[in-house]
């Protein structure tokens, strides 16, 4: 039987996500589509048989047509989305951030815990990324002695209305947390960020690009250029430093073509494109772990380590100081 899955926000990630269920991913299929704008919401069921369209979640729980909740709202809503799903007791795939700070999101875990298994997945696709898997491989498979440092490159062409200075590090910057933590198996310990010169392609009110510098546990260093509004099309890519030997990972590769005295190839234009593959194999893994009981990658904790780095990024970026980042003792569920 197919999982019926209610998708929560219909924007640009949530459209992409009913057509990957839709037409991708096997054992589930999209029952409701929930946005509080209705028009949206009927557009985005129009092509989809059988589903229905909402204006809030707690009406598409109660047409009893809901197995599991992919939550695609912007972050600052994914409390009370996430609550409300957890009561239900549903599987539940949460797009990053989990919440914008590490207060809320330990409610979230607060929340969880009361249930006694693990419910929440959090957009992290990069996990799912064949080579930033690889590179997670290499490091751990200790060839190349211990990893030293991540230069982190993280460009996209340009922001969407609305897009705050502090969004470069809740919604972008929030990624490279994810990665470090994933390809380091440790927590980061302090963030700071540095603002230089700035783009005057940049909209009012944001600082692009920034410089974010982290450190592991163990005191691996990481650089990251969070570049926003580029122009040139998107980029993600990262270049590890290992004791005897240097990995890169996501420049943009082949066909590259030399012709009448030119050398060129494709630069990818946004997430959709570099990440695709990534984000197939990120809700498959969700859906298969649902069908069990069980969560198919990273889990409310990353997202709660993820939230705290995110909140010590927003006031390193306002005070320019190395912030530290404690983070509360892992909950049982969570070893
Ligand atoms: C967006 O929300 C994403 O998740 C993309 O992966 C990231 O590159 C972009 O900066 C974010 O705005």
């Amino acid at each position: 039987d197919n999982l019926r899955v209610a998708v929560v926000g219909a924007g640009r990630m949530g459209a992409d996500h009913i057509e990957r269920i839709h037409s991708r991913i096997v054992g589930a299929r999209v029952s409701a589509v929930v946005d509080i704008d209705a028009e949206r919401a009927r557009s985005a069921v129009a092509q989809i048989p059988g589903a229905q369209a909402y204006s809030t979640p707690a009406e598409a729980y109660a047409s009893g047509t809901v197995d599991a909740v992919l939550l695609a709202t912007p972050g600052f809503l994914h409390e009370d989305a996430l609550l409300e799903a957890l009561e239900q007791d549903l599987p539940i795939l949460c797009e990053k951030p989990l919440t914008p700070d590490a207060e809320s999101s330990w409610r979230v875990i607060e929340a969880e815990q009361k249930l006694g298994r693990q419910r929440i997945q959090v957009g992290f696709m990069r996990r799912f990324d064949a080579d930033y898997a690889k590179l997670g491989k290499i490091i751990s498979g200790g060839d190349l002695g211990e990893l030293l440092m991540l230069h982190c490159r993280h460009r996209n062409p340009g922001t969407p209305e609305g897009f705050t200075n502090e969004m470069l590090i809740n919604d972008s910057v929030v990624h490279e947390f994810d990665v470090v933590r994933f390809l380091t198996g440790e927590e980061i310990t302090s963030v700071q960020v540095r603002l230089g010169k700035a783009s005057r392609n940049a909209p009012e009110g944001q600082h692009d690009p920034q410089q974010v510098l982290l450190e592991t546990a163990s005191g691996v260093l990481i650089d990251v250029e969070i570049f926003v509004n580029a122009q040139f099309g998107y980029e993600v890519a990262t270049q590890a430093s290992l004791e005897s030997g240097i990995v890169d990972i996501g420049a943009d590769h082949g066909p590259v073509t030399r012709t009448a005295g030119r050398v060129g190839g494709d630069v990818t234009p946004g997430f959709e494109e570099r990440f695709g593959d990534a984000y197939d194999r990120e809700i498959q893994s969700w859906i298969d772990a649902a069908r069990r009981g069980e969560v198919g990658g990273p889990n409310a904790w990353d997202g709660y380590a993820t939230a705290a780095c995110c909140e010590a990024g927003v006031r390193a970026q306002a005070s320019g100081e190395k912030v530290a980042i404690e983070l509360n003792e892992k909950p049982e569920l969570y070893r």
